[in-house]
């Protein structure tokens, strides 16, 4: 502020004034502060925050005698392009603040992504100007519905299992989860990638999983199709552990019918080893020789398996006399 310059002003009749005049050099310093508002404290916006966030700012300068401060436009830009320019209806600037009140028309062009705000300042006739900034992500984007998978032992693809863990798929990195087992009434946090149900029976729609993104947008709720049961108890024999038979039965004959009780379908195998070789055995449990047995005897045994649909078994050894 140290320029100084003296004027000569002289008329047509040679008069002269003089005039020292001191130029002072400034840094005009114009910004303003921009400010994200109803996006929580995480500086991530999500899809319910878009729906109502503001703008607002508190402008910055060294001069207080600017002239005709305003806001000249507000810029978005995601990955610096720019997706929207605000120039007519501009917030009006009172009191060093103003603020840019939700709209549509703006918020809707904002996708997924890191967002940068440029708000540009002008003042005494465009011959000052000054912007601020603010940078903030913007998740709009729904996780994916969470997928249940578990392992159907025993009968394949029939929903009855005896391992209890589920393994929940689709989990977004970051994301937390929750799962019901009451048809959505009551909803629990998952850990990991799984939980265990007990042994039950889950009908349709019971099992219900959905998880939350980083920002806090939630996924759809996956809800179990078809129903899934938890067996892992072993059937219980109460046919009898010995059986007679009459010498020259027919091969075709059933000789004794192995039962056995569970909360599921039980089929019947043989298991080697004894006297297995000499029956026969079907699935509903019909035990039969394979052929006539003309002689008595009384030391033919034979190992029956039963299984159920989860795979669950039970041996029972079985005496057979003829
Ligand atoms: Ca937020
Ligand atoms: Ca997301
Ligand atoms: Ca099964
Ligand atoms: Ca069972």
């Amino acid at each position: 502020n140290d320029d100084k310059v003296t004027i000569i002003a002289t008329d047509a009749a040679g008069n002269e004034t003089k005039q020292l005049v001191t130029v002072s050099v400034k840094d005009f310093v114009l910004s303003t502060s921009v400010v994200w508002n109803n996006i929580g404290d995480d500086n991530n916006i999500n899809i319910a925050e878009l729906a109502m966030a503001t703008l607002s700012g508190t402008v910055t300068s060294t001069d207080s005698t600017f002239t005709d401060l305003n806001i000249a436009s507000i810029v978005f830009k995601q990955n610096n392009t720019i997706v929207h320019t605000i120039n007519t209806a501009l917030p009006v600037i009172n009191n060093n603040t103003w603020t840019l009140d939700h709209d549509n028309a703006w918020a809707s062009k904002l996708v997924d992504g890191n967002c940068t705000v440029v708000v540009n300042l002008s003042a005494n006739s465009n011959s000052i100007t000054g912007q601020g900034k603010t940078v903030v992500a913007i998740d709009i984007v729904d996780p994916d519905t969470p997928v249940l998978n578990f392992t159907d032992t025993g009968l394949s693809n029939d929903g009855v299992t005896k391992n209890g863990t589920m393994t929940v798929g689709d989990l977004e990195a970051g994301a937390t989860w929750q799962y019901s087992i009451d048809g959505g009434t009551n909803f629990t946090s998952g850990t990991g990638s799984s939980f265990i149900l007990n042994e039950g029976t889950y009908t349709e729609n019971t099992i219900q999983i959905k998880q939350t993104d980083v920002a806090g947008n939630t996924s759809s709720v996956f809800k179990n199709m078809s129903s899934v049961v938890v067996d892992t108890t072993n059937p219980l024999f109460t046919s009898a552990t010995t059986v007679d038979v009459k010498t020259n039965t027919e091969a075709s004959e059933t000789i004794y019918e192995a039962t056995a009780i569970d909360n599921n379908a039980v089929t019947y195998t043989l298991e080697d080893g004894n006297q297995k070789d000499k029956f026969t055995i079907s699935k509903e449990g019909e035990l039969r020789y394979k052929q006539k047995q003309a002689t008595a005897h009384n030391d033919d045994k034979v190992t029956i398996i039963a299984t159920d649909a989860a795979g669950n078994e039970t041996r029972q050894l079985v005496t057979v006399s003829v």
